[in-house]
């Protein structure tokens, strides 16, 4: 059985967002013409609280998008994003969420990021996304959302280690760097991941 996974469709990761991602609000239509042939859709969503520690403008001194040394990890400064109960951090308006089952929230804990829908980045409590899921009887995972090379991709990443085929959207996910993103398709596909555009799938 397969499932589809919106991860991410926040309005801060649109174009008008407070880290937009370049063309995020063009997945909206074709994830919407995709929801209606899957029997199982979940949604993700980032919910920050305002003293997250991903959040450069809680470091004293420090700059957006720089790195930092966090608990061992790297960790990126991102400007402040998907403050929970804020506008930011909001579905995009014209997302259906009809069909959305249940929506998975992760980087509530403000001392450790979440980029995976599955785990936060240090691996140390799951979010029950992929017991959920397997609980469904759910294989195959399609996945949309924002960004392609940052939550989607570790949500990737997290969704093979449990076993999971994985499907990607390639015109239902937009990348903060297009660089990065290309270089992960690379390694993704060496890895099983396939490719797929929504169009040839609605054939
Ligand atoms: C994301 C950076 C920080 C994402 C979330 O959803 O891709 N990126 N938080
Ligand atoms: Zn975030």
């Amino acid at each position: 059985m397969k499932a589809l996974l919106l991860i991410d469709i926040q309005n801060d990761f649109m174009p008008t967002g407070s880290l937009a991602v370049p063309n995020g609000n063009k997945i909206v239509a074709p994830v919407n013409a995709v929801q209606l042939h899957f029997d199982l859709v979940i949604a993700s969503q980032d919910w920050h609280p305002a003293s997250h520690v991903s959040f450069a403008k809680n470091h004293l001194g420090k700059k957006e998008f720089q790195i930092i040394r966090l608990e061992g990890l790297e960790q990126t400064l991102w400007p402040a994003h998907c403050v929970q109960n804020t506008t930011g951090a909001e579905f995009h308006p014209n997302l259906h969420t009809q069909k959305v089952e249940t929506i998975f929230r992760k980087g509530t804990n403000p001392a450790l990021d979440s980029y995976s829908a599955f785990y936060d980045n240090a691996h140390q409590k799951s979010t029950g996304l992929a017991g959920y899921l397997k609980e469904k009887g759910i294989t195959e995972l399609y996945f949309t959302g924002l960004a392609a090379d940052i939550c989607v991709y570790f949500s990737i990443k997290d969704a093979l280690a449990e076993g999971f085929e994985c499907v990607v959207f390639e015109d239902a996910v937009r990348a903060l760097d297009e660089n990065t993103y290309q270089q992960q398709q690379e390694e993704l596909k060496e890895q099983g991941v396939n490719y797929c555009r929504t169009a040839d799938f609605l054939k």
